[in-house]
């Protein structure tokens, strides 16, 4: 009994230890020389065919490595790591991270501003119109940042020229079918300058399936008005393919910044703002929500999540869309039930059940189930102890018996009676050993469930290993 509970467990500690830090077998090592090889010769500019000969080469390869590790924020081990190689197999733009772009050097940008674009033919997996309303956005997200507007031209010489088209096409950059590179873009110029190619073995789709194609035309769009990569995850221009939601997308800070250091403000009286990709170390941060699950600790905060690994101390950055597609950003409660196994989120009077890393059927559901009166719009924080599970709604806290599935008479009550030192609203909570850890705004507070009070507090972001100054 004891072990069958156990197992699903010890199965994804396994996963995820080998993925930290696997040895590679015999056979694997001349695939990841290759991976690693052809990797930097596209990205990094690593001269070809040049990876075993002389060490003067091999000393060449580590400068690279350690170059793409800094660019992606990973340890500069200069070495072939397993999140390096994890790094290096997933799906990107074609353009180069370092150096120049695919023409001339230097940034150069359009000397106009009203720019013209072709759809020179389309991809058979979407309609035409489907393709021409993704392309439209994809610009629309750079003309409200920036004085640029974009008219489309059904013949003629347009400055953008988009074309979908497989393998060697004609620009010494081939693509690679389905996955690895998706699409490339050409800086601005005459001729191919500006032109936008997308690898036509694709799949190509207007939802969260790989791969959505408003995202990918975006972000090369960026590259045909100049812009080069940015080495934050958040940013359109991050080399990774992430997903986003389209319908609610907006232009994230970093790259409302970089376009307007090129072109200038936009000309609407009102500045476009974006959202910036929150850091471990902004002295303002404030989590979302908070839970464990199978002995990692999730931080949540609007579509990120921060996940800490207990032993081995690390913590990641992570798209809540990256691990769980159907779950919207800026989540507000998270608890973990122990003996279901399941982790529950909230957003609003919605919620939903996980286990491991899949959504469990019928859900979102509304938080009436746990017997919440309409008048709770949105829950605060949660944690469950010992068959009991708290929830924080403003200044009040509700207890609910997991085994009866209700609310436990006398709740709600305010917060400050049942956790004597929790005098203020809480943004997260979690449980660790015999404490709650409760989070409210820059500061966290640990509340003994044994001796019932607060033992110590401190900032934090010291979960995300920030280091004190
Ligand atoms: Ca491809
Ligand atoms: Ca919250
Ligand atoms: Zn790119
Ligand atoms: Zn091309």
């Amino acid at each position: 009994m004891l072990c069958l509970k156990m197992l699903p467990f010890l199965f994804l500690l396994h996963i995820q230890l080998a993925k930290a830090f696997p040895v590679p077998p015999e056979n694997l090592e001349e695939e990841n020389v290759k991976t690693v090889e052809k990797y930097l010769q596209k990205f990094y500019h690593l001269p070809s065919n040049q990876f075993r000969s002389a060490r003067r080469n091999s000393t060449m390869v580590t400068e690279k490595l350690k170059e793409m590790q800094r660019f992606f924020g990973l340890a500069e081990t200069g070495k072939a790591d397993a999140a390096t190689l994890e790094m290096m197999r997933k799906p990107r733009c074609g353009v180069p991270d370092s150096g120049d772009f695919m023409l001339t050097p230097g940034s150069p940008k359009w000397t106009h501003t009203n720019l013209t674009y072709r759809i020179i033919n389309c991809t058979p997996q979407l309609s035409k119109a489907a393709v021409k309303t993704a392309i439209e956005k994809a610009f629309q997200v750079w003309s409200v940042a920036s004085p640029l507007t974009f008219t489309e031209l059904s013949k003629g010489e347009a400055d953008i020229n988009i074309a979908f088209v497989p393998r060697e096409h004609g620009d010494n950059s081939p693509f690679d079918g389905p996955n690895g590179i998706l699409a490339h873009a050409f800086q601005p110029g005459q001729g191919i300058g500006g032109d936008t190619h997308f690898d036509s073995e694709e799949t190509w789709t207007q939802d969260s399936r790989n791969y959505n194609l408003f995202l990918v035309a975006a972000h090369e769009f960026g590259h045909s008005l100049g812009l080069s990569h940015s080495s934050d995850p958040g940013a359109l221009m991050y080399p990774n393919y992430a997903y986003s939601e389209p319908s609610t997308y907006s232009l994230p800070q970093d790259d409302i910044n970089g376009i307007q250091t090129l072109y200038g403000p936009s000309n609407s009286p009102i500045q476009p703002t974006g959202p910036s990709t929150p850091t471990a170390c902004d002295p303002h941060l404030r989590f979302d929500a908070i839970t464990t699950l199978r002995g990692e600790i999730y931080f949540f905060k609007d579509k990120y999540f921060w996940r800490r690994h207990p032993q081995l101390r690390e913590v990641e950055l992570n798209f809540i869309s990256l691990f769980w597609p159907f779950l919207p950003s800026g989540l507000q409660a998270a608890y973990e039930d122990f003996d279901r196994d399941l982790v529950y989120l909230f957003k609003g009077r919605q919620y939903w059940a996980l286990r491991g890393y899949d959504i469990q059927r019928g859900y979102p559901r509304d938080i009436s189930n746990y017997g919440f009166p309409s008048s709770v719009q949105s829950i605060d924080a949660a944690v469950s102890y010992s068959g009991k599970t708290y929830f924080f709604v403003n200044n009040q806290c509700w207890r609910y018996d997991n085994r009866r599935g209700s609310m436990d008479p006398g709740y709600p009550r305010s917060i400050s009676s049942a956790f004597p030192g929790i005098n203020f609203r809480v943004d997260a909570v979690f449980l660790q050993d015999s404490f709650f850890l409760f989070f409210s705004g820059p500061q966290y507070f640990a509340f003994n469930l044994v001796t019932h009070r607060v033992t110590r507090n401190a900032r934090s972001n010291l979960w995300l290993n920030c280091p004190l100054r």
